[in-house]
């Protein structure tokens, strides 16, 4: 009794999402998940917005709504909306309809489709992401077709922006590459480039006809501000040069399962931009044919109702203040305990983690000895943390330090 795939190697898990599947494996009444960046309540519960509940009431009320398939680009009204939310109302490329926005499957999806969409009609196909990055970028541009390479982007010595490295770097590749840029929140490291900086790379990457991508999963989460945090993108749209932009409504909306996100293309000509859309349905199509219909009629209509808009940006702030809250109680309790080390970047970081330095076998220990459960690079989700948990953190990163790992 023989199977044909037999010989199957057993795949090993995914280094976010299986922190997830070892989470779930515990059966320790004090197990902690500060693996995957979601959301979680000060009760330590996933949470629903308010505001998402109140689109889905009108949504089933509508007596007019049917489950017919959208387009292949998705959700008309869902894909203005996205645009204007990412590069602002005012926005010339979008007055001038110099932007193909296409709904697609969340963050990665969006990445997905520009990758593919890059490999078959851009000039140069590499791409040029920082070092470190979401584990997933590697691994969906090389499958798109793209050759990825790194910039220097982190100092682990001063824990901060390895500015000098990341222009160096971004200075010597090959003119027209493309090059993968973190619209804020970087993750993991929690560290952005002020907007001076900003203003420099897009100078420096304008002059060499670098190609920019954004990847924009936290729109709202780093600042509170959905305009704040959108601001690096929006600099380099006023320049009227060109870029693509991966949205997720995952963290902002919480829509996490939904998937729900949208990919833009910002060209130089209105007749440029209809072409590339044309294209991306060719992407689309054969890949999983057009997209789904219920997160993205509740983000449309909360973009477009100015109250429920309302309410969103008073409740993503609330989740954005949790997390900077989150961040001063670890810090002074590290404080307090006398934790040896420098520990201000835990409250200098921004958005949803925290790259703390620990080592991989110190955050096995804490697994082991504590339950907790983070990525082997020391990032912990600073959004998984409570008010009640933070002293066991504090407890299990003292331990950490102080040598018995
Ligand atoms: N970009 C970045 C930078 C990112 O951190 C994520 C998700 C995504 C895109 C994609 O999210 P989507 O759900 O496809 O919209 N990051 C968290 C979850 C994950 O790994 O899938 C994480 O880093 O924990």
């Amino acid at each position: 009794m023989s199977s044909v795939f037999a010989n199957v190697l057993r795949a090993p898990e995914d280094p976010i999402l299986g922190v997830t599947v070892a989470y779930s494996k515990d059966q320790s009444p004090n197990k902690l998940n500060l693996g995957v960046g979601a959301y979680r309540t000060q009760e330590g519960k996933p949470l629903v917005l308010n505001v998402v509940k109140r689109a889905e009431l009108m949504l089933v009320d509508d007596q007019s709504r049917v489950k017919e398939y959208l387009p292949i680009v998705g959700l008309a009204d869902f894909n203005k909306l996205s645009a204007k939310l990412i590069f602002g109302a005012d926005s010339p490329a979008i007055q001038e309809n110099r932007v193909a926005t296409v709904q697609c499957l969340s963050g990665t999806g969006s990445l997905r489709v520009g990758g593919e969409f890059l490999a078959r009609h851009y000039h140069e196909r590499t791409v040029y992401i920082p070092q470190p990055t979401w584990g997933n970028h590697p691994k969906i541009f090389t499958l798109a077709g793209l050759s990825v390479k790194t910039y220097r982007y982190y100092n682990p010595e001063t824990r901060g922006l390895d500015f000098e490295g990341m222009l160096e770097d971004l200075g010597s590749a090959p003119s027209g590459a493309i090059v993968l840029l973190h619209a804020c929140a970087h993750n993991p490291t929690g560290v952005d480039p002020t907007i001076e900086q900003w203003e420099q790379i897009r100078q420096l990457m304008r002059s060499k006809s670098l190609l920019p991508f954004f990847d924009s999963a936290y729109q709202g989460f780093a600042s509170g501000s959905l305009d704040a945090d959108a601001q690096s993108v929006r600099i380099f749209v006023a320049d009227g040069g060109e870029c693509l932009a991966a949205q997720s409504y995952a963290k902002n909306m919480g829509l996490y399962g939904e998937r729900v996100g949208a990919l833009s293309i910002v060209c130089k000509t209105a007749d440029a931009a209809s072409k590339v859309e044309s294209q991306l349905k060719l992407v689309i199509r054969p890949m999983y044919s057009s997209p789904p219909l219920h997160g993205a009629s509740i983000v449309a209509a909360i973009l477009k109702d100015s109250d429920l808009y309302n309410e969103w940006t008073l409740e993503l702030k609330a989740m954005a203040d949790r997390i900077i809250c989150m961040r001063k109680e670890l810090f002074d309790a590290l404080q307090a305990k006398g934790t040896p080390g420098d520990w201000s970047h835990i409250v200098k970081q921004i958005g949803m983690f925290t790259f703390t330095g620990l080592n991989s076998e110190q955050v096995t220990f804490m697994t082991n000895e504590y339950h907790i459960y983070m990525t082997t690079d020391g990032r912990i989700s600073m959004a998984g943390l409570s008010s009640r948990t933070v002293p066991h953190l504090a407890d299990a990163i003292h331990a950490a330090v102080t040598g018995k790992a």
